[in-house]
């Protein structure tokens, strides 16, 4: 069965690598895993056909055979557990992977996100001077914790594994902000996620797709 994901039909990042479908494609190129991608449009994402694989009418969506799986931590660790190179043999090296990636969607995610919408939606109201170095504050402190756990180590736990693929694509919606580099271990880390030739191949598709003449 072929395995097919969902990926905006023009994403608004105009494919810099920031909507979702792009951790997924990057777990699928480090398992070596062949995928097709069905675009969507705004409109369509909010349609019946798509709110039946995803409840909150978003991407990705990931569909292989009668299986389909939204949410891009559920659908990374599905590939990390089916297939080698994402997750450690050893059970208590597993279990700290997964828990890393549990971090990144749980605990470090949440304030960027909150970031990304003050920058995004509140820069026009009143308070927004005043609340946004408030919000940039908590997003550095996460960063100064993760910073300090990861020291000068290449990876969080050992060799990398699914909990860095889904860190480092969190931290990416970073970029544009200026904090990513304001550590230098942390920008470093960030710096050898792009690198790997799997996050290579799913940035060049994901490009490939809001770069086409349409
Ligand atoms: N928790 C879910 C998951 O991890 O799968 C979140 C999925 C999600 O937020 N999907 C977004 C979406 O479909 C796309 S990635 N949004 C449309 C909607 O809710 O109606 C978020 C995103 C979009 C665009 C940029 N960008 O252009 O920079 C970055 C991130």
């Amino acid at each position: 069965m072929t395995i097919i994901i969902t990926a905006f039909e023009r994403s608004p990042d105009g494919g810099k690598g920031l909507a979702r479908d792009t951790r997924v494609r990057w777990a699928l190129e480090e398992v070596r895993q062949p995928y097709e991608v069905r675009l969507v449009s705004f409109g369509a994402m909010k349609e019946p056909a798509h709110l039946a694989l995803h409840p909150f009418g978003q991407i990705p969506t990931y569909e292989d055979g009668d299986l389909a799986l939204f949410e891009t931590g559920a659908i990374v660790f599905h590939l990390a557990e089916r297939h080698a190179g994402l997750l450690p043999d050893d059970a208590n090296a597993r279990a700290r992977a997964i828990a890393w990636m549990f971090a990144a969607v749980n605990t470090v995610e949440p304030p960027i996100l909150e970031l990304a919408n003050a920058v995004i939606f509140e820069r026009d109201k009143p308070w927004a001077k005043e609340r946004l170095p408030l919000v940039q504050d908590r997003v550095r402190d996460r960063l100064k914790q993760l910073a300090t756990r990861l020291g000068d180590a290449d990876w969080l736990d050992g060799a990398f594994s699914a909990g860095d693929l889904m860190m480092v694509s969190v931290l990416l919606r970073l970029r544009p902000s200026g904090l990513l580099d304001e550590d230098a271990n942390l920008a470093a880390y960030v710096a050898r996620g792009e690198a790997r030739p799997a996050y290579k191949r799913a940035f060049a598709a994901q490009l490939a797709v809001n770069t086409a003449k349409r």
